[in-house]
């Protein structure tokens, strides 16, 4: 039978004609619901996250007011606007593991806004009164979050842009979208909406409240003051291993489950969130679909730390690496032996000896875990996508763990070698010879560091805006990633690679 279109009127034949293995929404929709989240950067992982929490919300317990409303704010965020615009913004989330593959059609998302379109729509709608929470997946580098300084890039063109009072109805930045909005609900005397980062951050509440009250400091200091006393900024960890959708994913969709979705996401099974309980104009009840909501900001700090050190940080152990040495897949890499060990051994030897214990948390078999999801051949996640922006993830990945392996005279060999690959990587050419693409918002700069450089690593370890000083002054770091940058620059990374495993 020829595949159905995905959209509201072929709902329900589409989940009949997949039996038991499509789930599809049987909650309402559009007109009928409210929409109380607004979410600023629908990608992949929002997809296979956020929206699969808030759908369980509708389907499973009757939450009708928060309903999610996609926001656009880059050029590229048209294609989104376009796949979702002619399907009834209804999308479906395919996992996959040995145990074979799901489908699951997913209706949270309400409506799209794309804000090069029509920026005062966004303004309006994160300033309406049904509007309780704007979440944002941004990806780091939407955070305009200076590393070593821990201040806002007040300097940055886009954010400089935003703080014209001229350009407050047309901003660029989320900031200058958050505070057009906020400035707005203070004059009506509304609550401040909650802003809830999922982005991959530690601290990703905190740092999201710290770079907006600066943001609205330089522009009003009484509704920046408002925004302290009353906003909110929950901390978070999310998880959730989400690919890039592939031309070969839609056509399986089609053969195997009857369904022509123009962009639908692949993920694993697995799926993890903790938040924090601050929320500063109601929130739905999250803990009934699975999130660990909690009132501690420790323990999501916590929970957030072994999730970025050990998951993300493995990811980067493999993605650096393994794109050096020609491989093209998370999941091959694992096969490899050499890589297996050397990232459980990092794990293991290098990260967990300075990571807090967790009550009820059992680190071994958390990174056992690890090793299963990374190995998981049926998601094909892209090495590409893991070693994208790398300038927003090796300092929150891998950085911190070597600076507090220096502070305790910790072992860090491992760790020095995946920064060296990653120094080795930017400059855009593998160890066969071939270039690839280097994606990242400071390439030029990074490049330009990394050629003049060579195998020193002095060049790119001065760009302040992501090192810090306890890296750079210190000598036995210097020596150990110095070596490992001369040795994958001589002899490549499979070579190298077993004298970083006992
Ligand atoms: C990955 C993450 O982009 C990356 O570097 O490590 O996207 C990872 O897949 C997610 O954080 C999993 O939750």
């Amino acid at each position: 039978m020829a595949p159905l279109k995905l959209n509201s009127k072929n709902l329900p034949q589409i989940a009949a004609a997949g039996e038991a293995q499509v789930k599809a929404p049987t909650y309402q929709r559009g007109g009928a619901v409210k929409e109380g989240i607004v979410h600023v950067g629908v990608g992949g992982f929002h997809r296979a996250h956020l929206a699969v929490y808030v759908d369980q919300l509708m389907e499973k317990h009757g939450v009708t007011d928060y309903a999610i409303c996609g926001v656009g704010l880059q050029p590229f965020d048209a294609t989104m606007r376009d796949a979702l615009g002619s399907q009834d913004h209804l999308y479906t989330v395919i996992e996959r593991s040995a145990k074979g593959s799901f489908a699951h059609v997913v209706g949270s998302i309400n409506s799209y806004l794309f804000a090069p379109d029509d920026r005062e729509a966004v303004i309006a709608k994160m300033a309406h009164p049904d509007t309780h929470i704007v979440s944002l997946t941004i990806t780091e580098s939407g955070y305009y979050y200076n590393e070593n300084t821990h201040e806002l890039q007040s300097e940055h063109p886009d954010i400089q842009f935003d703080l014209q009072p001229a350009n407050e109805k047309a901003p660029r930045t989320t900031f200058g979208f958050l505070y057009a909005a906020l400035a707005r609900r203070y004059q009506q005397g509304l609550k401040p909406f909650t802003v809830m980062s999922c982005d991959n951050m530690q601290k990703n509440g905190s740092i999201t409240r710290h770079m907006l009250e600066s943001f609205a400091r330089l522009r009003n200091p009484e509704i920046a003051k408002w925004i302290a006393e009353q906003g909110a900024f929950p901390n978070a960890m999310v998880d959730r291993i989400t690919p890039q959708t592939s031309a070969s994913d839609k056509t399986a969709l089609a053969d195997n489950f009857g369904i022509e979705d123009s962009w639908p996401v692949v993920t694993e099974p697995f799926m993890q969130w903790v938040i924090e309980d601050q929320f500063s104009d109601g929130r739905p009840p999250f803990e009934k679909v699975g999130a660990q909501v909690v009132k501690n900001v420790h323990d999501v700090e916590e929970f957030e730390k072994h999730k970025l050190r050990l998951l993300n940080g493995s990811h980067s152990a493999i993605g650096y690496p393994g794109q050096l040495a020609g491989f093209k897949y998370v999941h091959e890499v694992m096969e490899n032996p050499l890589f297996s060990k050397f990232v459980w051994q990092m794990m293991q030897d290098e990260v967990k000896p300075l990571l807090p214990e967790i009550p009820g948390v059992n680190i071994d078999e958390y990174c056992k875990t690890l090793i299963e999801r990374f190995s998981n051949p049926t998601i094909m996640d892209q090495l590409p996508r893991i070693c994208l922006n790398a300038s927003g993830k090796i300092p929150q990945f891998i950085m911190p763990s070597i600076a507090e392996a220096i502070w305790v005279t910790g072992p860090f060999r491992r760790l020095c070698f995946v920064a060296a690959a990653w120094f080795h990587y930017i400059k855009g050419v593998d160890d066969s010879g071939k270039t690839f693409q280097v994606d990242d918002p400071m390439r030029e700069e990074l490049q330009a560091k990394a050629r003049a450089g060579g195998t020193n690593p002095a060049e790119l370890l001065s760009i302040k805006s992501l090192f810090g000083d306890d890296l750079r002054g210190d000598k036995r770091f210097i020596q150990e990633i110095t070596t490992a940058m001369e040795d994958i620059a001589r002899d490549g990374i499979l070579k190298t690679l077993p004298k970083y495993i006992d």
